[in-house]
């Protein structure tokens, strides 16, 4: 199939996604054309049966606003037509979405479209009564809408309430760059930042958006610290950074957490740790959850959104209520305490990755889907 693939190529869960799941199906032969304002993220190498396509958005001075959605939907339709595309997948509802079903109309060909809902377009967006009615256009006019998550799914009847199915397809990593087989590199890594074997290391890593609370992160390990020897590693950059790093000064544990910006090889970082804490306010999956917990981390996440259909409480790894610091303390010293339930969780965490959320099976849901779509 010739598939064309839509998403924001900066940093972050869906970009990566979409990334991950072009380079896998041009693995199978398929021909993947990415058509982004930017390279995504992630995809350095030029990889055979695959093309990108970049926007390059006027700045006319009569616009107010580039028009970043028309250039978009006019690259969509020129590549559909030059290269004879079957299907485009968008990823995120707008404006991309909305940007398939403009350039199929524009385009001379007939193309399917599949969308697929990240989280924030819909639990954030979705609420936001001038992009409601385009949101839910832009489901109920795609052939077909996927969702990362029945969490984000059930959200998007409340709120977009569109007449149309949408078919959870869960998230997936690339096992081959998140997994714990060289265990060299966690002793390499503590020796790196002199930090001992006996020392638990705890971290987080995200885009330092309100909505992740790490302030939550910081008070836990406040509280855990106090009790057992760890270090706190926040990986990762955004809004947030100056104040959370003025908070871990104001906590008095500034010299326990490391900062340690974007990392590009993040998986190494996760091998020098044992647990990975994810306590957001709204969260459809939390990818960065598979990438630890594939890495041999246990996790303790928030019950927001989609993070307890990844974690499996007291099975894989432990729940808090959002915004309950304590409790996830209590568990962060507990797993600091037991190295025997630390790998009995770690064990299960990693069986659990690789049964459910294994990449072969998940693109498999999305090879049969597009093939359903085209009619093969
Ligand atoms: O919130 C982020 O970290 C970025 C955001 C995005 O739009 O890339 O991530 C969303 O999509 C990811 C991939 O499906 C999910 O794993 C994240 O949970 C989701 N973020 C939110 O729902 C807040």
């Amino acid at each position: 199939m010739k598939i064309g693939i839509t998403c924001y190529p900066s940093i972050g869960g869906s970009g990566i996604v979409a990334t991950e799941l072009g380079l896998q199906l041009a693995k199978r032969d398929h021909e993947i054309h990415f058509i982004a304002s930017e390279t995504p993220y992630r995809l350095n190498d030029a990889s055979h049966n695959i093309y990108t396509h970049r926007i390059d958005v006027t700045s006319y001075n009569v616009f107010k606003y580039p028009p970043y959605d028309i250039t978009l939907a006019n690259k969509i339709a020129n590549v559909i037509d030059e290269y004879e595309l079957d299907v485009i997948h968008m990823h995120y509802a707008v404006p991309h979405a909305i940007c398939g079903i403009l350039a199929k109309q524009i385009a001379k060909r007939d193309i399917k479209i599949v969308t697929t809902l990240h989280g924030t377009d819909i639990t954030i967006l979705g609420q936001d009564l001038s992009l409601k009615s385009a949101i839910k256009f832009g489901i109920e006019e795609s052939d077909v809408t996927t969702s990362v998550s029945d969490s984000l799914k059930r959200d998007t009847y409340e709120l977009i309430n569109p007449e149309v199915d949408i078919q959870t397809i869960f998230n997936f990593i690339d096992e081959e760059k998140f997994n714990y087989l060289d265990a060299s590199i966690r002793k390499e890594m503590r020796q790196r930042y002199h930090i001992d074997e006996g020392t638990t290391v705890v971290i987080h890593a995200s885009n330092f958006r309100e909505i992740k609370r790490i302030d939550d992160i910081l008070r836990a390990f406040k509280l855990a610290s106090e009790q057992v020897d760890m270090i706190l590693v926040l990986a990762g950059d955004g809004p947030l950074s100056s104040k959370m790093k003025a908070l871990a000064t104001e906590l008095e544990i500034r010299h326990k957490v490391l900062f340690v910006g974007q990392q590009p090889h993040i998986g190494m970082y996760y091998l020098m740790s044992d647990i990975f804490m994810l306590l957001s306010e709204k969260e459809s999956f939390g990818l960065s959850l598979l990438e630890a917990m594939n890495c041999g981390l246990v996790p303790i996440g928030s019950n927001a959104g989609g993070i307890p259909e990844v974690i499996k409480h007291e099975e894989t790894g432990f729940i808090v209520d959002v915004h309950d610091y304590k409790k996830a303390s209590e568990y962060m010293v507990k797993l600091s305490r037991d190295n025997a339930l630390r790998d009995h969780l770690k064990h299960a965490a990693l069986r659990d990755v690789g049964e459910r959320f294994n990449s072969t099976k998940i693109i498999d849901q999305y090879e049969v889907m597009y093939k359903q779509l085209l009619g093969d």
